[in-house]
């Protein structure tokens, strides 16, 4: 069957039942008539790079056909100091049963993203171009780097790297907000070769630490304060108090450059330990503003970020991406999906501690020669209009941001948004969880005058970049689907024993073939790499989602189907929240499920049981809480701790998490079979347990 028949418009009886619900939110998925289409507007198609279904479906049909032959071509437009051998453009094997996971792409070609993203524009005259404006915490406060000054402030950072020793292959762990300094410092690293891990600054310095033991970075990198609205964070203390649990760990780390934020904290006023600490402003301009890139090759890793897994381990995971593969395809999702085009001014609101601020931040739109927005504060301070005052100061013409500011901003009332005329906007992107379609309208109508189509991007860390997207000049949208895959991306959905189904259906999303920007290795897991996403459904990628595909052939995104929660599209795993959580020396055990958030999408329910003998109370709550803050990070604090003097478990002890979803979001009558549990009655109890 071609790959235009697999998305055909064929209407087929679901031939499995669905495992998840087909709501985003708790709202209906819309029924697949064409009333609910949103077209492109002629001007809009006229000048998109993709404009029809039909050219859509032939690229896409040579992409599959030809993946080698695809890809190929638009490696071409990069530059590479040796060139892959023909025969080895793609080899993969995704079948655990026919030997070890394996996914390369460009073998034997020698390149360097930074030099491609920096160097190869300054080199084509383009150096005079804004590659970054800056807007701080308060609205007074900017900046900007052209391509050239971009290059000298990432070379210099480089030498400086290179002189204390940080060599091709060495961690660089990096915990910055949201200053230039960040992507600067991620392409200082990726010039010399060596491998970032960006720590969201977000987290805990437990988990700054859980990392650091991890990769064992030569140098971290960090800024003495940070402001986020009226808000001070401290960040170096936070990476202080990292550095000295890494060390109780074995890991030492020789050097803590760290960057002076005056505009949130004064040198002095920052703790200083001589001989590790050096501040970034007393040694990086010293240094020359040439740096000799190193070559590396296609499958020499880039980078590392981590994330919360899927299996019920509290260990985070390191997801390593490679250099080539990742280069071509973060550049070539962002320029289709965004209908990107040279005069574009592209923000996304994304921080560059996930993964979307390493694709569409920093490397898809600089490789693109993009100017790019980077916003250090908070998206409603000082007023939940600030980002469209931000929109009309710098003339943005593609917004990017995900479904919960979307929607918090929605509640906050159109008034905030109809005080600007965002008459720049073209393109409107959203991603990091499922889009409900009443935000989607709102984003659409309100927000994007009925002017702006959406770009729906499901992707993963996992990914590299966007896998299931609209190209927005190509299709009419239907409002909350992601509509149709990425060039090269077979999408299938599974039923629970892993056959393919066809048509209309409902299932686990999973991914039949390799994609350049696919995730090579869980860093110093093989095993957990091949377990948690080749071995549940064998000869496939499993992403972990649940997704309906409608009549249409449009992807729907029904949410994850194992124990991850996706709050405000952070990725939490259950199994580190229970772990924070027992950690509490009054906590015996607990079960963490999520439940619907009308702004966050999902919250976090935790059901604790406290060791023998220790009364429930107030501030034992909130010592939970902080218990949570401080290992994983204060967006993951639980909503609600529910106290549970018993947990409902299947006589062989396993819990019965089906339960305690129903439990949490008050679906009593749906609570199913509970003869199986070993004690029946903890069910009654936890009920009328609910809302103490
Ligand atoms: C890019 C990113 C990945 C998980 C993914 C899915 C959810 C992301 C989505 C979406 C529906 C979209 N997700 N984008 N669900 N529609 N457009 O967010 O990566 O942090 O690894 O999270 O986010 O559940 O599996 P990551």
């Amino acid at each position: 069957m071609g790959a235009s028949d697999r998305l055909a418009v064929a209407a087929a009886r679901p031939r499995h039942a669905a495992p998840c619900a087909a709501t985003v939110l708790g709202e209906p998925l819309p029924a697949s008539d064409d009333h609910g289409l949103v077209h492109p507007s002629a001007d809009f198609a006229a000048q998109a790079l993709v404009s029809s279904p039909q050219q859509y479906l032939e690229m896409y049909q040579r992409s599959i056909d030809d993946p080698a032959g695809f890809w190929s071509e638009i490696a071409e437009t990069f530059y590479w100091k040796q060139k892959w051998s023909p025969e080895e453009v793609c080899n993969e094997n995704l079948d655990v049963t026919k030997g070890p996971i394996k996914i390369e792409w460009f073998k034997g070609g020698k390149t360097n993203i930074c030099h491609n993203a920096v160097d190869r524009y300054v080199e084509a005259g383009d150096g005079a171009k804004i590659a970054m404006y800056w807007e701080g915490n308060e609205p007074d406060q900017d900046g900007k780097l052209t391509y050239s000054e971009l290059l000298d402030k990432v070379c210099q950072l480089a030498n400086y790297l290179k002189s204390v020793g940080v060599e091709k292959g060495d961690a660089v762990v990096i915990y910055l907000p949201m200053l230039m300094e960040l992507p600067i410092a991620m392409l200082a690293c990726a010039r010399i070769g060596a491998v970032h891990s960006v720590v969201f600054a977000g987290f805990s310095a437990d988990a700054i630490a859980q990392r650091i033991t991890d990769c064992k970075p030569k140098v971290v990198i960090t800024c003495n304060a940070v402001k986020r609205g009226q808000k001070l964070i401290p960040l170096k203390d936070i990476v202080d108090a990292s550095l000295v649990e890494s060390a109780k760990n074995g890991v030492t780390v020789g050097i803590c450059l760290t960057y002076e934020n005056q505009l949130a904290m004064k040198k002095e006023d920052t703790q200083w330990i001589a001989g590790r600490d050096v501040w970034w402003q007393d040694v990086v301009p010293n240094f020359p503003t040439r740096c000799d890139v190193e070559w590396v090759d296609a499958e020499d890793p880039l980078f590392l970020l981590y994330t919360s897994g899927s299996t019920g381990k509290p260990k985070v995971q390191g997801v390593l991406h490679t250099t080539g593969g990742y280069m071509v395809y973060a550049a070539t999702t962002f320029k289709h999906a965004f209908d990107y085009k040279p005069t574009d001014i592209y923000w996304c609101t994304a921080d560059c501690g996930w993964i979307t601020g390493h694709s569409y931040v920093t490397y898809g739109p600089l490789l693109n020669g993009a100017t790019v927005l980077v916003y250090e504060g908070a998206p409603n301070y000082p007023d939940p209009g600030r980002c469209w005052d931000i929109v009309d100061k710098y003339g943005v013409t593609i917004f990017y941001t995900a479904p919960t500011l979307i929607r918090s901003l929605m509640r906050d009332g159109s008034v905030y948004v109809d005080r600007y005329s965002r008459k720049s906007l073209r393109v409107l992107g959203s991603v990091g969880e499922p889009i409900n379609p009443t935000a989607w309208r709102w984003f659409y109508n309100v927000v994007g005058d009925s002017r702006c189509p959406i770009s729906d991007t499901w992707w993963q860390t996992e990914t590299g970049g966007f896998m299931i997207t609209p190209l927005p000049g190509a299709w009419p949208q239907k409002p909350g689907s992601a509509t149709f895959p990425f060039f090269g991306v077979q999408p299938v959905i599974v039923d629970e024993k892993g056959r393919e189904m066809t048509g209309e259906c409902s299932g686990y999303l999973c991914i039949k073939n390799s994609w350049p920007g696919a995730f090579r290795t869980l860093y110093g897991d093989k095993d957990r790499y091949e377990t948690t996403y080749f071995k549940p459904f064998s000869g496939y990628y499993f992403s972990g989602d649940g997704c309906r595909r409608d009549k249409d052939g449009y992807h729907w995104l029904t949410g994850r189907v194992d124990d991850v929660i996706n709050v405000s599209g952070h990725r939490i795993g259950t199994a580190e929240v229970e772990s924070a959580l027992v950690s509490h020396p009054k906590c015996a055990e607990a079960a963490v499920v999520g439940i619907d958030h009308e702004v966050k999408g999902q919250g976090i329910y935790a059901f604790v049981t406290l060791v023998d003998g220790v009364p429930y109370s107030d501030d034992l709550r909130k010592s939970l809480i902080m218990a949570v803050r401080s290992q994983i990070g204060a967006f993951a604090a639980p909503d609600k701790i529910h106290w549970a003097p018993g947990l409902p478990k299947t006589r062989s002890g396993k819990i019965m998490r089906r339960i305690l979803r129903k439990i949490a979001s008050r679906q009593l009558d749906e609570l199913g079979d509970t003869s199986t549990l070993a004690d029946p009655g903890v069910v009654d109890q936890l009920i009328s347990l609910s809302d103490s």
